[in-house]
């Protein structure tokens, strides 16, 4: 290995300087154009100063990214190296993108004189993620000028500053394109030895917008996705009814109305007499509430989100505005009428398996010291419906809702964990993300469920309407996508244990198993 490198001291003295800012975990996947910062990054983790986490495949290496980063509320740093595996960040930055989490990507590239002439491995990675990163940096090689040390240090601070919001917009991931020139690495400087002078920026504190609203108007709160809990504040502060959906972090306290789908659907003299709506963060589980937004009579009010952005779907939101005051005392009996509702459905579970005892499991088990992830489709409807007022920290990735990725972004959240890691998925979503399931034997033991609700394809498909008038060969081909997958030949191949369940007893049973394992729950 040469001893001079200008593409070793730029990378060494960028992530020294990420280090040093406090940014702690950095995913790398491997790649000869990126040698220089994984280098700099081994030395970072050698020196116990940052979390190394190595993985095979860019795609799952992104989600587990974001999964630290959503469980950590810090920026997590992804190394690759260039062409194809910097698409394959994609899904995963689309995700942080629309759900404003902070990601720094440190895409390795060709210089400029190797670009648009044939080189291998090198494509446009300007602009691959369009307006899905909040700014790119298009870094050229570095040649050795004494100012670039400098510049990496701003550079990395520039980085934290936009991928957190500190300028006041939503935070989200950001690119920096590094281009590098041979020789492509050397042993020298060791990062762990750098002490560069870092400045963070100023964190830009925008001033809040109220708005002052009537108390005579019935009112509901509804909690989507990164609602967390200030609507809980809110509905208790006013006594409004809470519709809090499963991943909102707001379904805890007196005011939740659990059965709020229920209602919306089957009870219209209730439901009728809504006349205003207060959205805090992302809803994105049932019709329900997007048609009440929709409804001429029914006034809307948008609470920014500081990861959600804001959410006016039916582009009626008559204040988008941060925080609400009210002008005089609420009726309580608006409340209690809901309650009184709700109490019709939340009755003592069942004895069978089900979807529904399945998700009354799955919260008795969780503690709050452990994470419960949800994957997109049925089941966190079913929570939606099912799930007690529990303050259990529930993660789910709503910023586009995709089935892709969850294994990792649940695997990802675990590297933070302080109790259990269970996450709650469809068959497909498990497969989809299969080789997620491989393990780094060099990172302790950790508790992680994955706990697969079994229906042999996509069911959730069956209640939408193509259901209806399709014929069920037809159906089942181009839509439920049915699979016999062996899950317990898929738990050998990647060292996972693996249980069957058909009962609530041996599902309770796993649900306090230590280690990682598969739990397999046959769902008709
Ligand atoms: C990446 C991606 N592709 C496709 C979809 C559309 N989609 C939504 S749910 C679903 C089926 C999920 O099946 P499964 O995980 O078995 O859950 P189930 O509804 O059966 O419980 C699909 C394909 C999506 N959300 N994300
Ligand atoms: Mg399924």
């Amino acid at each position: 290995m040469s001893n001079s490198s200008p593409a070793q001291v730029y990378a060494a003295t960028l992530l020294a300087s990420l280090a040093k800012a406090g940014v702690r975990n950095y995913f790398l996947a491997p790649g000869a154009r990126s040698q220089a910062l994984a280098i700099a990054a081994g030395q970072l983790a050698d020196a116990g100063k940052i979390n190394l986490h190595v993985r095979l495949d860019e795609r799952s290496l992104a989600f587990n990214a974001l999964g630290a980063a959503l469980a950590s509320g810090e920026p997590s740093v992804i190394i690759t190296t260039s062409g194809t595996a910097v698409a394959n960040l994609h899904p995963a930055v689309l995700e942080a993108n629309h759900s404003g989490v902070p990601l720094i990507l440190l895409t390795a590239d060709r210089p400029d004189e190797l670009r648009g002439v044939g080189a291998n491995q090198t494509t446009n990675q300007i602009g691959i993620f369009f307006d899905a990163v909040r700014e790119v940096f298009d870094v050229q090689a570095p040649s050795g000028r004494p100012t670039e040390i400098a510049e990496a240090t701003k550079l990395a601070t520039d980085a934290i500053g936009v991928c957190m919001g500190y300028d006041g917009e939503q935070p989200g991931p950001v690119q920096l394109n590094l281009a590098f020139r041979e020789p492509l690495s050397a042993i020298e400087p060791n990062a762990a030895t750098l002490d560069p002078a870092v400045a963070l920026p100023e964190i830009f504190d925008p001033h809040p917008e109220f708005a002052l609203l009537t108390a005579a108007v019935p009112t509901v709160v509804v909690a989507g996705a990164g609602a967390g809990g200030d609507a809980v504040e809110l509905a208790e502060a006013f006594g409004w009814p809470l519709l809090a959906e499963p991943s909102s972090g707001s379904r805890v306290g007196a005011n939740a109305i659990l059965g709020y789908r229920k209602i919306l659907e089957q009870q219209p003299e209730l439901a009728g007499r809504i006349g205003r709506v207060i959205v805090f963060g992302k809803p994105t589980l049932g019709r329900a509430v997007i048609k009440l937004l929709f409804k001429p009579e029914v006034e809307v009010v948008v609470i920014r989100s500081r990861v959600m952005g804001f959410f006016d779907v039916s582009q009626r939101a008559t204040a988008i505005v941060d925080e609400i005051t009210v002008d005089d005392e609420v009726d309580f009996e608006w409340l209690e009428a809901w309650r009184k509702a709700d109490q019709s459905f939340t009755h003592a579970g069942a004895n069978k398996l089900d979807r529904r005892s399945l998700v009354e499991a799955v919260w008795a088990a969780t503690e709050p010291q452990d994470d419960l992830i949800l994957g997109a489709s049925r089941l966190i409807r079913e929570a939606d419906v099912w799930a007690p007022a529990k303050a259990v920290r529930v993660y789910s990735n709503r910023g586009l809702a995709g089935i892709d990725g969850t294994v990792a972004t649940a695997t990802g959240i675990s590297l933070l964990q302080t109790g259990t890691t269970r996450t709650l998925m469809g068959d497909l979503t498990l497969l989809h993300d299969a080789s997620s399931l491989a393990i780094d034997p060099t990172e302790p033991a950790r508790n992680i469920q994955i706990i697969v609700g079994n229906d042999g394809g996509g069911s959730i498909f069956a209640g939408l309407e193509m259901a209806q008038s399709l014929d069920s060969k037809s159906f089942d081909r181009l839509f439920k996508t049915p699979q016999s997958v062996d899950i317990w030949h898929l738990a050998q191949a990647y060292g996972w244990q693996y249980v069957r369940v058909e009962t609530p007893a041996e599902l309770s049973a796993a649900l306090s198993t230590a280690g990682r394992i598969l739990i397999d729950v046959r769902l008709d």
